[in-house]
């Protein structure tokens, strides 16, 4: 099935979904141990909704990058015409279609790795992960593989998304503006700001999904500084809410249901947990931003869940196979 088929059941992409998610966890839990060290609960709290995003709700074409990420080629200026953006994978630009802000770029390597899971990246793209002269940053920048901005200091791209957002407004094109953000966007001044500017402008063709994992990179997020209650601020600024399972695709997708015509901004809460998937994680509660193994126990352990991870994709992949062959053979028999 095509990733972006239309035409595809709801049940056939929410079970899409779910495969696609489950082998991000996998793949992010592969790199992280072979580097020790990874933004895993990332991975954990925001796989279905990345998928979603890219699966169900945003309107993208084709990627337009290569498979294998180009290097560093410097940053945009009138005079360098070598800069590219990390946006090429995410398709064309073009009017009718919607656009994509990865803002909390601490979370690259769930992006990258859902891109290669999408076929828009190479199997082998993560070999350059952090490495010197490559794209492929550990804290995403606009070069990188799915990234439009820079935005390693938090809470800036939904400013940048604003304007892009206004501009295609001014220019009548149908497309949309949408911005993925981590809960502890909502911490700053400037993501309150950039809300006021969105409604001020009757921006209604920017949406803004959340995951609201209920952490950060000091702890939980109520221990640190509370931004609750987030869904009746959110309406103070005059935002559409909607708050939902960030693990439940088709609550995800139905929030995005008809969004693009209004005149006022989407805020999607999707509450979701930073150890889904993967249990074991819950022991290193409240401190779960950024894992890497204290002792080889620890490794050994969490090793034998990557390959438990592994057989667990290798039987669904084929029960799918044979799934699919059977109404094929339906089909045609
Ligand atoms: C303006 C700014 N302040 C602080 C940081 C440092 N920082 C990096 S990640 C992070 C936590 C952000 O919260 P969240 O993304 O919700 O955490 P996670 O769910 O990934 O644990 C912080 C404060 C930053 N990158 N930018």
């Amino acid at each position: 099935m095509n990733p972006t088929d239309p035409t595809s059941s709801g049940n056939e992409q929410r079970q899409q979904v779910a495969r696609i998610a489950d082998a991000v966890r996998r793949r992010v839990l592969e790199h992280t141990l072979k580097h020790n060290g990874g933004y895993l609960s990332q991975a954990c709290s925001s796989a279905e909704l990345l998928a979603t995003l890219y699966l169900r709700i945003m309107r993208l074409g084709p990627s337009q990058a290569p498979l294998t990420p180009r290097p560093f080629a410097g940053v945009p200026a009138a005079d360098n015409p070598h800069a590219f953006t990390g946006a090429d994978y995410n398709g064309p630009k073009a009017p009718d279609l919607d656009r994509f802000i990865f803002s909390p770029v601490h979370y690259a390597l769930v992006l990258y790795s859902l891109l290669i899971e999408l076929g828009r990246l190479g199997p082998d793209a993560l070999d350059a992960f952090n490495r010197d002269g490559s794209t492929v940053e550990l804290i995403g920048a606009e070069h990188s593989p799915g990234h439009e901005v820079t935005a390693g200091s938090l809470a800036q791209a939904i400013s940048q998304a604003g304007g892009i957002a206004l501009a295609r407004r001014l220019r009548g094109e149908p497309g949309r503006v949408w911005v993925f953000m981590s809960d502890g966007e909502f911490q700053e001044g400037q993501t309150w700001e950039a809300f006021a500017a969105l409604t001020h402008h009757r921006i209604g063709n920017l949406g803004v999904y959340i995951d609201a994992n209920a952490q950060q990179c000091d702890g939980a997020m109520d221990e640190v500084s509370t931004i609750e209650p987030l869904a009746e601020r959110l309406r103070a600024f005059g935002a559409e809410v909607h708050e939902v399972d960030g693990h439940d695709s088709d609550a995800l997708t139905a929030a995005a249901e008809g969004f693009g015509n209004g005149d006022r901004p989407l805020a999607v809460i999707a509450r979701t947990d930073p150890c889904r998937g993967i249990e074991r994680m819950r022991e290193r509660a409240p401190k779960l931003h950024y894992v890497r193994f204290k002792s080889d126990a620890e490794f050994k352990a969490y090793e034998q869940l990557l390959y438990k991870m592994r057989a667990q994709e290798a039987s669904a992949n084929a029960a799918s196979h044979t799934a699919s062959s059977q109404t094929t053979l339906g089909h045609t028999g």
